[in-house]
């Protein structure tokens, strides 16, 4: 055919048939079919050939269904069945290939048909799966593809319950792949067939290869097999070849060594080098199949005096842990959000990354190798096991498929299999619990290492699980501490002194701090940071802490912050709905402030930034004085506000402090530093609000009652932390202080309603004598069982109103206004009386209306 009739054939085709693949003669195909699908939420499990059209949705791949639903605070998100369904055409001249549906990860079990066909079901829910099509195809013309995708709670499969959302979906890329007859295995546990092991000896490179080799077709083949080793500038150095005879219908697994490559570039987080080995098959002398796989080399031992060893080098590793989600795309996130992601993590200076608790995208492992990231990979057993042969089977399942599919990435240096295994037992404890949960780890063990001799083993175990002698944290290499020192228990100081002890009684076990972390909310600032607060300053204070015990330790393999992200997890009551908040970045990928902290001390490149950042409009005081602080990478940092210079001052740990005193409005804070070449300055605007009333200057004032934290909403508006009532100021007379972080229905400021002030004499404000409107905020939030609570609002000796507060009021938002006038001599003065001797209070704004 001549070039031109062959263009105009393909663009024939291709008017015809918009969603077909049209293959040339290059050996092997691989394109996404993400786009154009049509999505049906199978509420009432019904089938989908009966629904009418207009019930289903056109989407694109990547899909969740839950990113509503997962963070809505009145309904649990829906697990069950969500069905898709597209129409691909193939033409006829694909008639001799092999074609593949390849899935990169769908949640959680996931089943196939093509024009009516059953191709099989996969379980679990961040692995990759193959399944063949070829046999059901027909060509030239539109074919069904039907996928039924579940997200139940499954007790047979990982994960049954965990810190996180278990968002269902299509919400990996799907591919097609298409190959000859002959090729590498693409149904081995959907790896790439290839299976490369570099190793470094003497100073020279050695590539140990293992090929799955497949002939699909119906007559034994002569074949040949070509591996090149390229390096990163696309030099031949070596190669391997061998022929080989392919029987029928049959699979092969051959092996093949490449050895002397001189002048290795090793690969490290440093300089991530890497080299492509291409792949080939050739029938008759015509390629018939290839793949290029990227390999890194690099060794890693652990040595008990100088801990971790890469290339011979101690290299300590320091990191953070990432949840695969984000807002606004749940899980479903594109390559583009991955790779940033990572680039993210790897600003920080930070060389070490544990994906908790699952196998994630294979961008995210492509990414890790060639930006230079150490990866510790998991599959997700977390917190419970079912002691059934149906639950074990999908462990080893998962930890097959994870190590065959990432097994080439130079930057995994360890798998783990097991997170806070005994931290959430059952109760009552099934007899032989612990047992079971002990036998199914050492069986994953053997597993691993079956698989993988050349990476380490690690779980990840919880305060209470370290050394409770069950044995469980003797069977990998390496143990996981997950410490929450000073967040879920005990005192920032502790970490070290528990470190320490551990040590000293297992001196040969490697540790690596696999998380720790605590949570913070951007409307939330206070001068009294306190363990749950949720401030930023609690927050920053916990990883200052942490951290420089951390990098005072020299026997630690290295440590991994929980979490790089916030992330979703829809169990989770904190002052945001539906949501982890211990990342140092918001879930929008914002950073906080304490992600800084973390630059100050690993970069080199030099910043100066001015913490507290979410703080623009600060609660201030005349005598209260502010903490202005500094995080820099730079030895000394100058602070000027407004028209005033402080002195400079040195930087420790990357942190330099001032104790300042706030102007009422603009406060123009400007941070200097400089090295021998830049000089770098970082600026930003506070708004100070005294937190006395000032009616001439604002008309309103708003108080969070019962909390030590100032809290600004989303509208700006600052709701002071509370404080005792005295003579021409404003406050509660008596009461308790009690607090939950339980979520509250019909709010977006739940860190309001979260503390109250209960059984108080009265609230006063020393005001100028006007008329007010008065806004009461309540909501009960204790334990407390009350069917009814009446409550009287006073305001002076005037009786006002009732309210009543009935048992579902219980965590629900509500909000009363009321009108009133005082006179210039009295405070106004607002009193709660209730029939069942519980007066609550949780917020109260004043509007001064004239
Ligand atoms: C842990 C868990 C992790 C949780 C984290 C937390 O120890 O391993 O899954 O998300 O604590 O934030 O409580």
């Amino acid at each position: 055919m001549k070039i031109n009739n062959l263009i105009f054939f393909i663009l024939f085709f291709l008017s015809l048939y918009p969603h077909q693949i049209v293959i040339g003669q290059s050996s092997r195909i691989k394109h996404s079919i993400n786009d154009n699908w049509d999505f049906y939420l199978n509420k009432n499990e019904s089938e989908i050939s009966s629904l009418a059209s207009a019930q289903k949705q056109k989407i694109n791949l990547p899909h969740t269904w839950n990113l509503e639903d997962a963070f809505d605070k009145a309904q649990k998100y829906f697990q069950g069945v969500g069905l898709y369904e597209k129409k691909i055409v193939i033409p006829s001249n694909n008639k001799s290939k092999r074609t593949f549906i390849y899935f990169e990860g769908v949640n959680q079990v996931c089943e196939v048909w093509l024009n009516g066909n059953y191709l099989g079901k996969h379980i679990g829910g961040y692995t990759a799966f193959t399944f063949e099509l070829t046999d059901f195809i027909r060509f030239d013309t539109e074919n069904l593809l039907f996928i039924k995708v579940n997200n139940k709670h499954n007790d047979d499969i990982p994960p049954l319950d965990a810190d996180f959302t278990f968002y269902g979906g299509i919400y990996r890329d799907v591919y097609l792949i298409q190959t000859s007859d002959i090729h590498f295995n693409v149904l081995d546990y959907a790896s790439s067939g290839v299976y490369i092991t570099p190793k470094i000896n003497n100073d020279q490179g050695e590539i140990y290869i293992q090929s799955n080799l497949v002939n699909d077709g119906d007559k034994d083949s002569e074949v040949k097999v070509v591996h090149n080793v390229y390096d990163n500038e696309n030099e031949l150095l070596k190669s391997c070849s061998e022929n080989y005879l392919l029987k029928k219908n049959t699979v092969k697994i051959v092996d093949c060594s490449i050895r002397k490559i001189e002048n290795l570039k090793l690969w490290s987080p440093e300089f991530p080098n890497l080299y492509s080995i291409k792949s080939d098959i050739y029938k008759n002398n015509i390629l018939v199949d290839n793949i290029t796989i990227s390999v890194g080399f690099r060794k890693f031992k652990y040595d008990i005096k100088s801990g971790l060893l890469l290339n011979g080098e101690p290299i300590k590793l320091i990191g953070a842990n990432r949840h695969q989600d984000k807002q606004g795309r749940g899980n479903a996130l594109s390559e583009l959000e991955h790779i940033k992601d990572l680039e993210i993590i790897k600003e920080h200076g930070f060389n070490f990354l544990r994906l908790a608790h699952y196998p994630q995208d294979p961008v995210v492992l492509q990414t890790a190798d060639k930006i230079g990231l150490v990866i510790w990979e998991e599959i997700p057993i977390v917190n419970t096991i079912t002691m059934n042969d149906a639950f074990t089977n999908s462990c080893i399942q998962m930890l097959t498929e994870m190590i065959k599919q990432h097994y080439n990435h130079p930057s995994i240096f360890m798998w783990g299999y097991m997170n806070e295994i005994l931290l959430r037992k059952p109760d009552p404890l099934p007899k032989d619990y612990i047992n079971n949960v002990y036998k199914l780890a050492a069986q994953l063990e053997k597993l691993l290492k079956e698989l993988d001799p050349n990476r380490f083993s690690v779980m990840a175990q919880s305060y209470e699980e370290i050394d409770d002698g069950t044995g469980i944290g003797d069977i990998t290499d390496l143990i996981g501490f997950n410490l929450y020192f000073g967040w879920y228990y005990d005192e920032f100081d502790h970490f070290s002194t528990y470190l320490d002890t551990f040590h000293s009684k297992y001196p040969n076990k490697p540790i690596i701090i696999s998380e720790y972390g605590a949570g913070s909310d951007e409307r939330v600032h206070t001068i009294k940071p306190v363990r749950f607060d949720f401030s930023n300053e609690y927050q920053q204070r916990y990883h200052e802490s942490q951290f420089r015990q951390i990098k005072n330790n020299d026997y630690l393999v290295g440590s991994a912050i929980w979490n790089m992200f916030d992330f979703g997890s829809n169990f989770r009551n904190d002052t945001k709905f539906g949501i982890n908040q211990k990342g140092i970045y918001y879930y929008d990928r914002t950073p906080k402030d304490v992600s800084y902290f973390y630059k100050a001390n690993l970069i080199s490149e030099p910043f100066v930034h001015i913490a507290s950042r979410d703080y623009e409009v600060r609660s201030i005081n005349h005598d209260r004085i502010e903490e202005i602080k500094i995080y820099s990478n730079l030895d000394s940092v100058s602070l000027k506000i407004n028209d005033k210079y402080f002195s400079t001052k040195g930087t420790k740990n990357g942190i330099a402090t001032w104790n300042v005193q706030l102007y009422e409005g603009k406060n123009k804070v400007l941070a200097n530093g400089a090295n021998e070449y830049k000089n770098i300055i970082d600026q930003f605007e506070i708004f100070g609000e005294y937190n006395e009333t000032n009616f001439n200057k604002c008309s309103y004032f708003s108080v969070n009652v019962g909390s030590d934290y100032n809290f600004v909403d989303q509208d700006g508006v600052i709701w002071h932390a509370d404080k005792e009532y005295s003579p021409g100021s404003w406050g509660f007379v008596k009461g308790k202080k009690i607090s939950t972080k339980h979520r509250i229905i019909g709010t977006d400021d739940d860190p309001v309603y979260q503390t109250a002030l209960i059984n108080f004499d009265n609230y006063k404000f020393s005001v100028p004598g006007g008329r007010y409107m008065v806004r009461l905020l309540l909501s009960e939030i204790s334990n407390a069982e009350l069917d009814e609570n009446n409550i009287a609002v006073n305001f002076g000796s005037e009786k006002t109103y009732r309210i009543k507060l009935s048992r579902d009021d219980k965590y629900f938002a509500r909000q009363f206004a009321f009108e009133t006038s005082t006179n210039s001599e009295a405070d106004l003065t607002i009193s709660l009386e209730s029939s069942v001797n519980r007066s609550i209070l949780n917020g109260i704004q004043l509007i001064k209306l004239n």
